[in-house]
């Protein structure tokens, strides 16, 4: 039988690759997506068709902060997974909105969990919760597994370890199949242009094409376990299909610098970092996460996951795309209408 599927934050990075694989493995895909004054589907546009045709591909409008509207859609969809994705990301902007972030990511799990529990007296539903590796923050032991003390620093992270307990906490209480994935920083040529690796690669690409004269970063020594979003979304199917639920890392077990990217980047394009990297302190945190590093050792024995994608490869994809999309930008520039 065709399963039904609800994504939270279909319209992001790791949203965008879970629906294309849920749709190979034939389910039938909702998405809820937020109403902005400009289409924000762009990462979907390629696999959503017309609603006037039998597409397996649903949006629906709605907001993980208004609770009562997402209850009433997952009562109406009844899906048999919901994957909560959806989120305020971004760790330095949660400074600046730390209750909005907590109202998305701490609240917005919670609405999705109490609409999960009620959809539950009437049929089982999975729940993923999309945990994060920065709840570790100032790590208080190295690699992180799922048995690790969280220390957050930033109101993100706080926000993450709240939604991480609501999750257990209803496991524990409603007997649900509620999990988290604990994924280590996941990159690809889909990533928003404000993370530092693709902040890279774009920098990078329009510099190659003379576009860009310097890139402005902060923190160059913090080390983070970087893998591919399209091997980490595969893990979150495999969490949801696993006999019991649970909580697992998924990372790579390997950590580098943000230097280090940078160094590999300009490499592949034949530049030296060193020329065009400047640092503003501007992209400095008011609490940093120097180190992460996960053990994916319970992922690989009971899912049988493991990051397929090392640094090189993704570094190369994401720079190799990135300069495509430079190279047109600069043509588009060029282009004098006779
Ligand atoms: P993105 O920032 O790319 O995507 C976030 C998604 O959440 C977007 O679709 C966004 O919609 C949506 N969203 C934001 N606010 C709301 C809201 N109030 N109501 C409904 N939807 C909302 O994140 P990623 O794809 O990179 O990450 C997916 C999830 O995994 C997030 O929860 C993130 O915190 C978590 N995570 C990510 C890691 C990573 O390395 N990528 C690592 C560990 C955890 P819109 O397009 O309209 O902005
Ligand atoms: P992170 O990702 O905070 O780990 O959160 P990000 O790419 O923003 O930062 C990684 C590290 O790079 C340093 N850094 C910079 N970061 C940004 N964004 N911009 C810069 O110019 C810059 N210069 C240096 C940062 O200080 C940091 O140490 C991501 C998000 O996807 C979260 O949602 C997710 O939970 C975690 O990964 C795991």
């Amino acid at each position: 039988m065709t399963k039904n599927a609800l994504i939270t934050g279909i319209t992001g990075q790791d949203g965008s690759y879970l629906a294309e694989l849920l749709l190979e493995k034939g389910y039938t895909v909702h998405g809820l997506v937020r109403r902005s004054s400009t289409f924000s589907t762009e990462r979907i546009e390629h696999i959503y068709q017309d609603v006037h045709e039998d597409s397996r591909l649903r949006l629906h409008y709605g907001d993980l902060t208004d609770g009562q509207a997402l209850t009433n859609l997952v009562l109406e969809i009844e899906p048999d997974e919901i994957y909560n994705l959806g989120a305020q990301s971004h760790v330095r902007v949660s400074f600046d909105q730390p209750v909005y972030t907590l109202q998305t990511v701490g609240v917005g799990a919670l609405n999705v969990l109490e609409a999960a529990r009620l959809l539950n007296k009437k049929k089982q539903v999975r729940v993923y919760q999309a945990s994060s590796s920065e709840m570790y923050g100032d790590v208080l032991q190295t690699p992180q597994t799922e048995l690790t003390p969280f220390n957050p620093q930033s109101p993100y992270a706080c926000a993450k370890v709240f939604a991480f307990h609501q999750t257990v906490n209803y496991r524990q209480s409603y007997d649900m199949f509620a999990s988290n994935g604990i994924l280590f920083n996941h990159e690809s040529e889909r990533r928003g242009e404000t993370f530092v690796t693709r902040k890279i690669t774009r920098a990078a690409g329009r510099i190659k094409v003379g576009m860009q004269k310097k890139l402005y970063l902060g923190n160059l020594d913090a080390k983070r376990d970087w893998g591919y979003a399209k091997d980490y979304v595969e893990g979150m199917w495999r969490i949801l299909q696993h006999d019991e639920p649970d909580d697992f890392v998924l990372a790579t077990g390997r950590t580098e610098t943000v230097r280090d990217f940078a160094r590999l980047v300009f490499q592949q394009l034949d530049l030296d970092y060193e020329d065009f990297v400047e640092i503003d302190p501007r992209y400095f945190r008011p609490a940093e996460v120097e180190l992460l590093l996960g053990d994916p050792s319970k992922a690989k024995e009971k899912l049988g996951w493991e990051a397929a994608t090392d640094l090189e490869e993704l570094a190369r994809i994401m720079t190799e795309h990135d300069l495509e999309l430079a190279k047109r930008e600069a043509h588009a520039k060029s282009f004098v209408p006779s």
